[in-house]
């Protein structure tokens, strides 16, 4: 049986004439065919508001996937929303800290992309700036265009990770947020960080605990480049051993 990852869901406001306002269930695709090419089989995990629901959803898969999206409510990390804040959801707050929970209770591998990344520190502790404008440090642009397959900016890898086994030193990634770490979450180890120094990747990963946050996307980059698509493999392959475990 091959292993199922959930991937978390979100809602889409359709814009069209038809249903204009209408509340869309999606993931995008790329989350998709990055865990089949992985040889597992995706499973999308609708956004709802059923915490019980929820629950069940992550008892029926192997692993997940905490997907890109709004920014995190920064009332999670005791902050009042400042003027450059991008669109929050904090109902999908809710829906992923239940994930991100239930898969760790279970033992279930997550990996955290973009948003998920940044939720998983805040889930844990940590927290954020809410616009990258408020860390005096940042010099290099992370919010490219809208171009996913392009790689804009480098990150290095640190010793002692997943990552640098997979990506090696250095590596040019793509780069799609306005928030960045602030405080990394207690009992996770900085993965990787963009040349200005802020936090690209985290990691928790212990005997019975795999939890991995990127801050860019692979997902975007994966059909291209081995590389990228060897992140998802690993999960997959973290599944498989985790699965042996019970
Ligand atoms: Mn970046």
């Amino acid at each position: 049986m091959k292993p199922v990852i959930g991937i978390s869901g979100s809602i889409l406001i359709n814009k069209g004439n038809a249903f204009c306002g209408y509340r869309k269930s999606y993931v995008n695709q790329d989350y998709v065919e990055s865990v089949l090419r992985a040889g597992g089989i995706p499973f999308i995990i609708p956004f709802n508001e059923d915490m019980q629901a929820t629950k069940e959803m992550v008892d029926k898969v192997d692993g997940i996937i905490l997907s890109g999206g709004h920014d995190v409510d920064p009332k999670n990390y005791n902050e009042e929303p400042l003027l450059k804040i991008g669109e929050i959801f904090p109902e999908r707050d809710v829906f992923d800290m239940t994930l991100y929970r239930c898969a760790v209770e279970s033992k279930k591998p997550v990996l955290g992309i973009c948003r998920g990344f940044q939720i998983i520190n805040v889930i844990e502790g940590g927290n954020l700036y809410q616009d990258l404008s408020y860390a005096d440090f940042v010099t290099i642009k992370h919010n490219q265009g809208d171009n996913p397959t392009q790689s804009t900016h480098s990150v290095k890898l640190e010793d002692g990770t997943v990552l640098k086994t997979i990506l090696g030193e250095k590596t040019r990634v793509n780069s799609f947020h306005h928030q960045i770490i602030k405080e990394v979450a207690d009992g996770f180890k900085i993965v990787a960080k963009s040349p200005d120094g802020v936090v690209e990747s985290i990691q928790k990963i212990t005997d019975d605990m795999f939890v991995m946050g990127i801050q860019w996307h692979p997902e975007m980059l994966s059909k291209n480049r081995s590389e990228m698509q060897e992140i998802f493999n690993v999960l997959i392959k973290k599944v498989i051993e985790f699965k042996k475990l019970k």
